[in-house]
């Protein structure tokens, strides 16, 4: 069904053909107003922001460019076309029709579901709240806005769906979503690193890499649900989460872009030299790195999980992909963990459906180090020796097998004191912090940008790099 951008929330799903539904979300719209005008982008609300804004859910041309005022973005519900032959693609259901609506018996955990992924959504947009002050370039505030506007209409997919299927108590999620709050003592957002603090661009183009990729596996598997309209929104989330994956590697490569053109005029890998000259040293990119991926992979939860296990044969949730696996079912397979063992390690083996988190966290990792394999090219070409590297999903882990395990970056179990001694090493120091800190000021001249980072190759929808991408009030 086409887009309707005649109602009051636009969509694609026949809203006006439910007037309870559509008077509930109605009433839900200025609670996400106020909510976005209080801990959404601080100030820039009147700016003009050069932004795409989804014309329908077709793999091609779904976007169309121009400038608009964020709180005037058209944040609605688009759900990927229905397929009338789709059947339920794995576990118990294997087979049989997908479901339009809710079986009464998974009700509160498809909501928990939901409420989970919804969580993660304005928690990111409260974490990059203040990023815009600091923008290296019109291009990247640009950027910055475009992926929050998004995160704002992907809690707008999760709303729709809590309210359409879950009755008083999806309405009553919904505002919660609104309740909680990044970082709040007492109501934090549900996943640790939706909690953590993002100050400086570095860590932003790190957590859209990093964070934003757990993202796409999580609605990946999500996009596999017999339920179809969650299948059906997580589906079309997906084509929005890719531009917010390349915001984060782009960006990384332009911060090593830029460390390896300051290394080559200096003649120099000396952390402290590429400093002075105001660039980001390689050791200190490899901190950063190591703190957000391994928060991460606490978002896939536990290794073994009994929840997981339920997800996938009650056909809730199931892998990234799942076409891609011979057996949908998976009740006879066997997977073997790693687990700690004193100072070693051991083997374990666990039900394959008990395995799902860390099956899917494998496909994560192979997908993360795609981007590092393309970084220590760069670095390579340069003709230095220095390369970036994943840390072991052993390392620094709050969830899991491994939770609270002292390894080293390559997992190799340490004492508790090595690991105090060390640690500090392995992570940005407040020294790192710091100095990325005292990196950060807003560059607004139109086709300027700082000078710890490298332009783009190319601007966005064909325009320059140095188009006025933001029209500041
Ligand atoms: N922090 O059996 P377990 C995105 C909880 S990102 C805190 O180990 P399970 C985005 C877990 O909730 C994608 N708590 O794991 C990115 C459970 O609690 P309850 C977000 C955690 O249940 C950037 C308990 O520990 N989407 O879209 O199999 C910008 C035991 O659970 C954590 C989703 O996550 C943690 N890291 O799986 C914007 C999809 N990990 O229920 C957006 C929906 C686990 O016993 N969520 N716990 O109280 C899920 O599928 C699952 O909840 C999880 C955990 C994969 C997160």
């Amino acid at each position: 069904m086409a887009i309707n951008y005649q109602d009051r929330i636009p969509n694609n799903v026949d809203l006006g053909s439910n007037r309870t539904l559509q008077r509930a979300l109605e009433h839900w719209q200025p609670e996400f107003l106020n909510w976005w005008t209080e801990l959404g982008p601080k100030d820039f609300q009147v700016a003009d922001v050069y932004l795409r804004t989804a014309t329908s859910v077709d793999a091609k041309g779904w976007a169309t460019y121009g400038y608009v005022r964020m709180p005037e973005y058209r944040w609605g519900i688009f759900l990927a076309n229905q397929d009338p032959e789709r059947k339920i693609g794995f576990g118990d259901h294997y087979g049989k029709e997908v479901w339009q609506q809710i079986p009464g018996e998974y009700r509160s955990t498809l909501r928990r579901l939901i409420v989970t992924q919804g969580d993660t959504e304005p928690a990111s947009v409260e974490q990059q709240r203040m990023l815009g002050h600091t923008a290296p370039s019109l291009y990247d505030l640009r950027n910055l806005f475009q992926v929050n506007v998004e995160e704002g209409r992907h809690l707008w997919a999760m709303v729709y769906l809590l309210h359409a299927y879950f009755g008083r108590d999806g309405r009553e999620e919904a505002e919660e979503l609104l309740e909680r709050h990044s970082g709040d003592a007492d109501k934090p957002r549900i996943l640790g690193t939706f909690n953590e603090p993002i100050r400086d661009w570095l860590s932003f183009f790190m957590f859209t890499y990093f964070t934003d990729r757990d993202g796409k596996f999580q609605l990946k598997s999500l996009a596999e649900s017999s339920f179809d309209p969650l299948a059906r929104t997580c589906s079309f989330m997906l084509t929005e989460e890719a531009h917010h994956m390349f915001v984060g590697d782009t960006g990384i490569s332009r911060v090593i872009k830029r460390t390896l053109e300051v290394m080559k005029e200096l003649n120099t890998d000396d952390p402290v030299a590429i400093r002075k000259a105001g660039a980001v040293d390689l050791p200190t990119v490899q901190r950063y790195l190591n703190f957000w991926f391994s928060s991460s992979l606490d978002l896939f939860g536990s290794e073994s999980s009994s929840n997981a296990a339920s997800y996938f044969a009650n056909g809730l949730k199931g892998r990234p992909d799942e076409t891609r696996y011979e057996d949908h079912v998976a009740t006879e397979q066997i997977y073997t963990l790693d687990v700690p063992d004193g100072m070693s390690t051991k083997t374990e083996e666990i039900p394959m459906r008990n395995a799902m988190n860390d099956v899917t966290r494998g496909s994560y990792v192979k997908d993360c180090d795609m981007g590092v394999t393309r970084w220590n090219r760069l670095i390579e070409k340069a003709g230095h020796s220095f390369r970036l590297a994943l840390p072991s999903t052993r390392f620094r882990r709050s969830i899991g097998v491994w939770a609270n395990v002292p390894t080293d970056p390559a997992g190799n179990p340490i004492s508790q004191e090595e690991f105090n001694a060390k640690i500090a090493g392995w992570l940005p120091s407040e020294a790192d912090q710091a100095y990325i800190l005292s990196l950060m000021h807003g560059v607004y001249e139109q086709g300027k940008m700082a000078a710890w980072i490298a332009p783009p190759d190319r601007g966005i929808n064909n325009n320059p790099v140095d188009y006025e991408y933001v029209r500041l009030q």
